[in-house]
């Protein structure tokens, strides 16, 4: 089952429930060599999803600003390698979206606990857009909101379940969105969290 939100944003529901398992194993390894942070925006808030990445290259945000890092400011070592089973399950979903040579260099990891959220933003830190953004919900459902090119556009509210993929590339990449906070529950997969991983290529 493949819709599209709007040009350029495909949904593959349930791309990612054959993997489902293997990945969110895979978040519990990663965050024990990263371990998942809260962060401070630079407007002097706090992010109410908690924040790690893997990848060359990981996001950021402490009161100076955003930014893609080559280390882990809070252990002060690379992020921890892609790992060949998130690779592959980017590329493919890229591919399947009609996006043929995605070259991912980083994964956001986010993890939403009951009441977390995540007001509306663009994407805009990695300094090329000719790529797509890779996103895979695990766990606990969300619902997603899907604006437009600008701040005022109206958003559409969108249900993001475990294991379903969206690829957001062309004239979808700049568009705002965001999150509506995490209902309580109960995932057979992840118990009380909700993980989100976004692939990107960051420019060098
Ligand atoms: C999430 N994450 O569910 C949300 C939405 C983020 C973020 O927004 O920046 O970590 S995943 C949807 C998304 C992610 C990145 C880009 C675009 C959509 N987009 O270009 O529209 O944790
Ligand atoms: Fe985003």
């Amino acid at each position: 089952p493949r819709v599209t939100l709007s040009p350029g944003a495909v949904v593959l529901r349930g791309y990612a429930l054959p993997q489902a398992e293997a990945l969110v194993a895979t978040i519990h390894t990663l965050a024990a060599l990263a371990p998942f942070r809260s962060m401070q925006t630079p407007g002097g808030g706090t992010m109410s999803a908690a924040l790690t990445s893997c990848g060359a290259l990981g996001w950021v945000t402490d009161h100076t600003g955003y930014h893609y890092t080559h280390t882990n400011p809070f252990t002060q070592q690379p992020w921890p390698a892609l790992p060949e089973l998130f690779l592959h399950l980017a590329t493919t979903a890229a591919q399947a979206a009609g996006f043929k040579n995605f070259t991912p260099n980083a994964c956001l990891i986010n993890r939403y606990t009951a009441g977390s959220r995540m007001g509306l933003h663009q994407d805009k830190d990695e300094g090329d857009f000719t790529q797509p953004i890779v996103s895979v919900s695990l766990g606990l459902p969300m619902v997603f909101l899907w604006g437009g090119l600008s701040r005022t556009t109206p958003a559409f509210p969108f249900l993001l379940e475990n294991g379903d993929v969206v690829v957001w590339g062309a004239r979808a990449r700049l568009h705002y969105h965001g999150v509506k906070p995490l209902a309580a529950g109960i995932h057979p997969l992840t118990g009380t969290v909700r993980f989100n991983l976004t692939f990107r290529f960051v420019a060098p």
